[in-house]
């Protein structure tokens, strides 16, 4: 897989499910989910010379397995509309496995209005989910065991874009 054309694969999915695209706001999960959110929102401007809000939630404190459930996260960016009333929303991640994270990030999501809708766009799939969450657009499937870790490298924070899986 090439991280960039599954990035425009994905790209154009979105624009086929006829968004209304002004409606439309991408929600990236820290840390590589904002910059894939972002990539996504670039090939929007250049393929439909629109410009998608992009948002970014830390959910860290969020997740349901979390011993110590210290706060709220919070959406930061300031490019994020004050509310999601309305809103078609796609929350963009880097890697789905059980799927408690982005059961989380609807939580916190519909603290922010009600959104018209909510997808939601993964670079990878690797299974073992452990709630009923599932993915409206994959870059990629990749089939792991427990003793697998899918290592997602980035230009923006890595230096290079690379995916690989990585034994325990
Ligand atoms: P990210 O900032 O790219 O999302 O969860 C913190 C970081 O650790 C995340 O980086 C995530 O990619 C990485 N990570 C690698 N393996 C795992 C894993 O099995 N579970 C979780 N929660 N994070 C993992
Ligand atoms: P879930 O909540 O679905 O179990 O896990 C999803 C979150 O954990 C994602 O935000 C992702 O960053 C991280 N994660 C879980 N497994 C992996 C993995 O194998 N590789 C990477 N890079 N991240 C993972
Ligand atoms: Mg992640």
């Amino acid at each position: 897989m090439t991280m960039k054309r599954a990035l425009t694969r994905i790209t154009y999915e979105i624009i086929e499910r006829n968004y209304e695209i002004n409606q439309l706001v991408l929600v990236g999960i820290k840390t590589r989910g904002i910059y894939i959110a972002q990539r996504i929102a670039q090939r929007l401007q250049q393929l439909e010379n629109v410009e998608v809000p992009v948002g970014a939630l830390d959910i860290t404190l969020y997740r349901d397995d979390q011993k110590e459930q210290v706060g709220k996260p919070e959406l930061h960016a300031s490019s994020i509309p004050e509310s999601l009333e309305g809103k078609e929303v796609i929350v963009v991640d880097d890697v789905l496995f059980t799927g408690r994270t982005i059961r989380a990030a609807l939580d916190a999501i519909m603290d922010f209005g009600r959104p018209q809708k909510v997808a939601l766009a993964v670079l990878i799939d690797r299974g073992h989910r452990e709630v009923p969450i599932r993915a409206d657009f994959v870059g990629k499937n990749i089939p792991t065991s427990s003793a697998e870790e899918i290592i997602v490298e980035m230009l923006e924070v890595d230096g290079a874009d690379r995916v690989f899986i990585h034994k325990k």
